[in-house]
């Protein structure tokens, strides 16, 4: 295997490279893979000391991938990379998953690129060179022409803002930051803030081991069962067998998944026909239960009520404690929050070691450095489990804060809303390019494969740029608003922006609302194709600087 770790560089020189990547997660390594393949020299920085981005980070108990899952949750630029690796679950554990892009990084020799533990401070672009440089904590500093943003959708933690948070002395962990170390919960008291994704997987893995679970609730959650497998050799086989139709099956696929999509709507069918449908769902499990149901549970009220209530008796069919089933009742619109896989969630609650607090009826009032209270009571703990998520989707951007023309920062520029065109650039920045940043399909997509097709439109776009002598390109402001009208234009047309989420922003105080990605699924793709086809059309374009001197004299 390569080192992990690159040889020391000579502090407070420059280097220059063709493209600069920020993150070495999944969109940042087939970045350098993509950009090295097209001749270009690449250096891509992370602060983590190894590849993988969120799977290196999100390494809590019960941690899996909770999409469609194993098989497809992968890169699919590479036959031989298929051919050779072997998925063992369904929803693969984040360990299986750092294992593949562990390998990805040694079969494409990767980390002889990468700068690990490595800090990127700054991010500047200089209008005169026509070039980013960036700064880091390391002491390195680099210049290129073009910024690759690989950030990370879900790498920003959401600290909790409260009283005595940080007078509590026993251990507390964010799941998005968990530590390389095992941690014991043995005889511990443990109390886990947040029932999302990450809190639901958990909380069933800490308390089969803690002394005690306190799980301190905001919003109750409809989950599903994740039925996590074995992947027989056949289905691998079958997997592999003829790759080619398989890729082509996911790219045209909303999710990017190579699966058939349905067009029966749940208000065609009877109550009893629809029950039917979703217990055999529900008996099945895993992400199929949302894409193999109904295609109008995202658009109608009443569609969404017959699903969501579907649920509700699920989880009071499994919790023996009707009042604590009862403050287990989710009430927003089915699917307008993320949807959840789970292994034995609800299940959990009929424990004698786990106790349920509904911080909308019994608050959070502080934290003493034994105990958390809430305004009915003390809960004395030894170890706070924050499960509390993300500044999802743009947080990642802003904590970098990139400098764009004239110094212009982007959390000036974003300061009403996430401009930007195609989710992919941003006026006043640019060569500058985000991966699943805001406006593009991001999280609603498979991530593998979406940070593959934005980057392989990048490269296309570079090449245009090289073979026309233009130095610098940026979205017009014009096409910055008439994407972001297309953006919410399609998330209005369905009920996910009328529930409080991550996807709109709405769980970071102060953040502006709106909803973030691009619904239209692989129609996303088509319309950056059809965007190049006609010679990038909405940008701006800056001859290159030798073009400019060469003109003027
Ligand atoms: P999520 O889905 O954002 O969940 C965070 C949870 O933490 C959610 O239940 C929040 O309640 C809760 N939360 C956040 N802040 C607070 C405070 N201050 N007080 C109480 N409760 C709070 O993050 P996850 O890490 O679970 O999942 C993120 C993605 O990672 C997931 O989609 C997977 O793809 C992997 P709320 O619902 O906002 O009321």
């Amino acid at each position: 295997m390569t080192s992990q770790y690159q040889p020391p560089q000579e502090s407070g020189s420059i280097e220059h490279y063709d493209v600069i990547v920020i993150g070495a997660g999944v969109s940042g390594m087939y970045a350098l893979h993509h950009f090295r393949e097209m001749g270009l020299s690449v250096r891509v920085y992370d602060g983590a000391s190894d590849v993988g981005g969120t799977w290196w980070y999100n390494r809590y108990p019960g941690a899996r991938v909770d999409g469609p899952g194993s098989p497809f949750y992968c890169y699919t630029f590479s036959d031989e990379l298929m051919q050779e690796w072997d998925w063992e679950e369904t929803q693969s554990e984040w360990s299986a998953v750092l294992a593949y892009l562990e390998h990805v990084a040694d079969k494409f020799d990767l980390r002889r690129d990468i700068q690990f533990e490595t800090w990127v401070q700054d991010a500047r672009y200089d209008e005169s060179d026509q070039r980013w440089t960036v700064e880091t904590d390391t002491g390195v500093r680099a210049s290129a022409p073009f910024l690759i943003c690989a950030v990370g959708a879900l790498s920003t933690a959401n600290m909790p803002d409260i009283p005595g948070i940080h007078d509590f002395a026993g251990e507390c962990y964010h799941t998005g930051q968990w530590p390389h170390e095992p941690v014991s919960f043995e005889g511990k008291r443990v109390a886990v803030i947040g029932t999302g994704s990450s809190g639901i997987q958990s909380i069933p893995e800490i308390a089969k081991e803690a002394a005690h679970v306190t799980v301190l609730q905001r919003t109750p959650q409809y989950s599903v069962p994740a039925n996590n497998r074995p992947i027989t050799p056949e289905e691998m086989a079958e997997a592999r067998a003829d790759f080619d139709v398989i890729r082509a099956r996911m790219r045209a696929n909303p999710g990017g998944f190579p699966f058939a999509t349905h067009s029966r709507a749940a208000l065609d069918h009877t109550p009893e026909e629809r029950n039917a449908l979703y217990e055999e769902l529900w008996q099945r499990g895993s992400f199929k239960f949302f894409l193999d149901g109904y295609n109008d549970i995202a658009v109608s009220e009443e569609a969404n009520a017959s699903l969501a209530d579907f649920i509700r008796d699920k989880i009071r069919a499994v919790v023996r404690d009707p009042e604590t089933a009862e403050k287990l009742m989710p009430d927003y619109f089915v699917m307008t929050k993320r949807p959840i896989l789970d292994n034995g969630y609800f299940e959990t609650f009929n424990r004698d070691n786990v106790t349920l607090v509904d911080l909308r009826e019994d608050p959070i009032e502080r934290f003493t450095p034994t105990s958390v209270v809430t305004r009915t009571g003390e809960h004395p703990i030894d170890m706070l489990v924050l499960a509390t998520g993300f500044d999802a989707i743009s947080g990642s951007m802003l904590r970098l804060d990139p400098k764009g023309r004239g110094g212009l920062s982007l959390k000036e520029r974003w300061q009403d809303r996430f401009h930007n065109h195609l989710g992919m650039t941003i006026a006043g920045f640019p060569n500058l390019f985000m991966i699943h940043g805001p406006g593009s399909p991001g999280v609603f997509y498979n991530m593998p494969l979406g940070a593959e097709r934005q980057l392989d439109w990048i490269g296309d776009f570079m090449w245009h740029l090289e073979k026309h002598g233009i130095g610098a390109v940026e979205p017009t402001l014009e096409s910055e608003e008439a994407w972001g009208n297309e953006v919410s234009g399609i998330a209005n047309a369905t009920l996910f922006p009328r529930t409080d989420s991550w996807w709109t922003g709405a769980n970071i105080p102060g953040k502006p609302r709106g909803f973030s990605a691009y619904l239209g699924g692989s129609l996303y793709y088509q319309r950056i194709a059809d965007v190049a086809a006609k010679g990038y059309e909405g940008f701006a374009f800056e001859p290159a600087q030798q073009t400019k001197e060469a003109e003027a004299s």
